[in-house]
């Protein structure tokens, strides 16, 4: 203990903060003139967009398996720590040799750099405030290391040695403290207004807000009687916007100005469309219930939403662009570079995959796409779901290969049956008696025409469907039991519109979506 505090007050320690606190003004700096830029091009966004695009799809799992949807939050605090450790490295490098030190930082400086110019839809411009980061960084850097030279005195060799050694006269060991306490309050006061600034200055979110969707010229069909499971504790049947889960690898939410945004249609294509938000406003748009499912979905997990969408038939777009022989894939493309493989037949047929700009009666939220995504019936997300979505490109499994295909993850991804116990929850304690358990099955395009529950090693019994509102659309259901004292486990199992039992063969969610029988255990007392 007396040693670790010694070795905190001395020079190596004291060289490691100068290094943190540099680089919490490169940061900083690169915040606060980022505000003028594009957000993905700030150092922590841009940095961590390129670690997200080169993790390995076990990796991808890894982090939502346990993270979920905190998954962002997760990898912030790994970056932070990376950064921490590599400044104090820099911090002592430069203390002891100070041309390496500055080679470290520049180099640094161009990782940075690389990484921003590197993202889609951002300019060599916006390499601006990682730039004028850096050097900031670097002239604190300087500023603390001479401060830090200069309090050499420490602990035996006096002041007029140094001055004799160095040239430089020497100093307390406060004011190199002093000096950084200053220099990080300040870089924390900078990175926060950088924050208001560019809040401020986007005017994204105001304009989703005032926006009045048009009406559809076909209305949702009515929802039947009943499509809520009447066990209490169950997914409300509609995800409330604010509930729908959220996956992507969008670490700042791409900002795009409605009146900007346009999509391009091409590729293997008699004529090229081009399609403004306006086009959409005043197109026949269509309005219906779908549930959307994210292939990371474990068994049992809840990476599934369902929405009632609004949005204009992507088959209509595909008529006007006349895609050519042999086409059989359109690879969708967002604003920050995410695409994704659908095959053309999918968005063709009469299952209405939509662009859609309304999401429950609003206009997308911006975290769902705002102000175009695709919405796709049946299939996974990352196969079909592009929000921010700028590009179309008809071409052919065999010459494109979409974001995730790229990663080890499937080029195709039909969504599995699965049916999920919500009520009760996994390791619940229930008294004895009579209990409803609950829960959702879905089975986008096929329909769920059975679930059936399975207590301990009984045999597996129906449980009760609550209406259907359509096969692209989940289902929910509910099944009395007689619980008896004891631990027990419940498995669920539903069987799709074709007859097929969902299957018992465990997969991991890599390539193509997690199968099996969920199990949940509880404890009746
Ligand atoms: N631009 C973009 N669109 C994307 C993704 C992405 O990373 N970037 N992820 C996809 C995946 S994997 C899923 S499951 C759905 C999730 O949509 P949601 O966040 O609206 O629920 O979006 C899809 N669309
Ligand atoms: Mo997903």
């Amino acid at each position: 203990m007396k040693k670790l505090l010694k070795w905190l007050k001395g020079p190596t320690a004291m060289a490691a903060l100068a290094g943190v606190v540099a680089a919490a003004v490169v940061l900083a700096v690169a915040e606060l003139t980022g505000a003028f830029f594009t957000a993905r091009a700030t150092p922590a966004i841009a940095l961590g967009s390129t670690f997200i695009d080169f993790t390995p799809s076990w990796m991808k799992d890894f982090a939502i398996a346990t993270f979920g949807t905190n998954d962002k939050a997760a990898l912030f605090v790994g970056m932070g720590l990376t950064i921490f450790l590599l400044a104090c490295v820099l911090g002592v490098v430069a203390y002891r040799k100070w041309t390496l030190g500055v080679v470290g930082v520049l180099l640094m400086g161009t990782v940075i750099v690389a990484s921003v110019v590197t993202r889609a839809g951002v300019e060599p411009l916006d390499a601006t405030p990682t730039v004028l980061g850096t050097l900031a960084g670097l002239v604190v850097l300087r500023l603390l290391t001479v401060l830090l030279w200069r309090t050499r005195t420490w602990p035996e060799v006096p002041a007029d040695t140094v001055a004799k050694e160095t040239g430089l006269p020497g100093t307390s060991r406060r004011r190199f403290f002093a000096a950084a306490g200053i220099t990080a309050a300040a870089a924390g006061v900078a990175a926060a207004g950088g924050r208001l600034l560019g809040a401020a200055r986007s005017n994204i979110a105001q304009a989703r807000d005032a926006l009045l969707l048009p009406a559809p010229v076909r209305a949702a069909a009515a929802l039947p009687a009943g499509v809520q499971s009447p066990v209490a504790g169950v997914t409300p049947w509609v995800t409330p916007n604010g509930d729908f889960y959220r996956i992507d690898t969008a670490l700042s939410v791409p900002e795009i100005n409605a009146d900007d945004w346009e999509l391009r249609v091409h590729g293997l294509v008699e004529e090229e469309v081009r399609l403004t938000f306006q086009d959409l406003l005043d197109a026949d748009l269509i309005e219906s219930h779908v549930t959307l499912t994210c292939v990371s979905n474990p068994v049992g997990g809840n990476l599934a939403g369902n929405a009632k969408w609004l949005g204009l038939p992507i088959r209509e777009i595909l008529k006007r662009a006349r895609p050519r022989d042999g086409a059989d894939m359109v690879l969708s493309t967002s604003v920050d570079g995410f695409s994704a493989s659908t095959p053309l037949e999918v968005l063709q047929d009469d299952r209405d995959a939509i662009l859609a700009i309304g999401m429950n009666g609003e206009p997308l939220p911006l975290e769902h796409g705002y102000p175009v995504r695709m919405v796709v019936p049946g299939l996974y997300g990352f196969v079909s779901a592009t929000k921010w979505v700028v590009d179309l490109e008809v071409t052919r499994f065999a010459d494109s290969k979409a974001y995730w295909t790229q990663r080890g993850w499937s080029e195709r991804g039909p969504i599995k049956t699965m049916a999920r116990v919500e009520v009760p929850k996994s390791f619940a304690k229930v008294p004895a008696g009579r209990m409803a358990i609950g829960g959702t099955a879905w089975a986008q395009t096929r329909g769920i025409t059975k679930v059936e529950v399975q207590i301990d090693n009984e045999d597996w019994t129906e449980a009760m469907l609550s209406a259907e509102a359509s096969v692209i659309t989940w289902r929910q259901w509910s099944y009395d039991w007689e619980a008896t004292p004891g631990p027990h486990y419940i498995k669920v199992r539903a069987t799709d519109g074709t007859g097929e039992v969902q299957t018992d063969q465990r997969a991991e969610p890599v390539p193509d979506g997690a199968s099996g029988w969920q199990s949940v255990m509880v404890t009746v007392e």
